[in-house]
Order: C-alpha cells, then sequence, then structure tokens
C-alpha cells in the first residue's frame, strides 16, 4: 500500500512537469523529507533535479504553506565544526543534475506549523530567476531510514 502511494506520487510529480511545456526540461524527482515529532519546528527536505534544457536554472526562493521560512543551506566545515550557510540563489548549469542531499546542501525548513508524518505529502514552490515556478512534491519518509542512512557514513 505504501509503494503504492510512492508510486502516486512520482505520477503526480510528471504530470504536474509535463503540464508546462517550457520546463518539461526541468525535471525535479524523487522529492523527500523525514518525519517529524511532535513540537519540531525544523526540517529538511532534499530533492534531484536534472536540468535538461541549454539554460542555467537559477532558483531563487523556495515556499511552501507547511512552513513560514524555506531556505537553501549549505553544510560547510569550519575547522572542526560544521555549520550551515544560506545559499542566496543556486545555479544549476545547462544540462546537468544537482542533488540535494543529507550532510550536503539541503533544502531547510523553518517555522513549522504542522507534523509531517510518514507516508504523507506536502509541496514545496521553487521560484526561478526566470520568474518561472514549479511546485515539487515532497514525501515524508519514516525517520529509521535516516538513521540507517547515518549508520552508513
Ligand atoms: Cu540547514
Amino acid at each position: 500500500m505504501k509503494n503504492f502511494k510512492y508510486l502516486l506520487s512520482f505520477l503526480v510529480c510528471f504530470l504536474i512537469l509535463s503540464n508546462d511545456s517550457t520546463s518539461a526540461k526541468v525535471v525535479f524527482h524523487g522529492g523527500y523529507a523525514f518525519e517529524t515529532f511532535k513540537g519540531q519546528k525544523v526540517a529538511a527536505a532534499y530533492v534531484s533535479i536534472f536540468n535538461q534544457s541549454d539554460k542555467d536554472l537559477v532558483i531563487k526562493s523556495i515556499t511552501s504553506t507547511i512552513c513560514e521560512v524555506a531556505e537553501i543551506h549549505d553544510t560547510v566545515l569550519e575547522g572542526e565544526i560544521m555549520r550551515m550557510k544560506k545559499v542566496e540563489s543556486l545555479n544549476i548549469p545547462a544540462r546537468s543534475e544537482f542533488y540535494f542531499q543529507p550532510g550536503s546542501t539541503h533544502i531547510m525548513l523553518m517555522g513549522l506549523n504542522q507534523e509531517l508524518k510518514d507516508g504523507t505529502n506536502f509541496k514545496l514552490n521553487f521560484e526561478f530567476k526566470n520568474k518561472q515556478n514549479l511546485n515539487v512534491e515532497i514525501m515524508v519518509l519514516n525517520k529509521k531510514l535516516r538513521e540507517n542512512l547515518l549508520d552508513k557514513k
């Protein structure tokens, strides 16, 4: 049943992208975040971006109804301390791929106004420099998956 839901969210994602012919060459795939506990106000989200067009794609901002602020963060090592740095705009060159991922560049969701529950979805709206924008489906995964991910590092 759960697999079916995931499949469905990919399908929805595909339909949104194919609606708009100009952004069809830009594909956002496999967006995910981990479930949160009650009262948690901050979470991270990740997505893979395939820019198959001949133009650079510049992400100017991200918004969502589930949080007050969404920012792009980079993780940088300062001495021995890992710090997160806000990225004002993210450039994905023509014909290249970009992966938001744990421990690296991520989307920080701050001021969450709802709990992220395993198996549900929410949307992030990406606004680009060329004024176009795209709604991207993010699926919420069980946090045990995250523990597994961290164990391997
Ligand atoms: Cu962050």
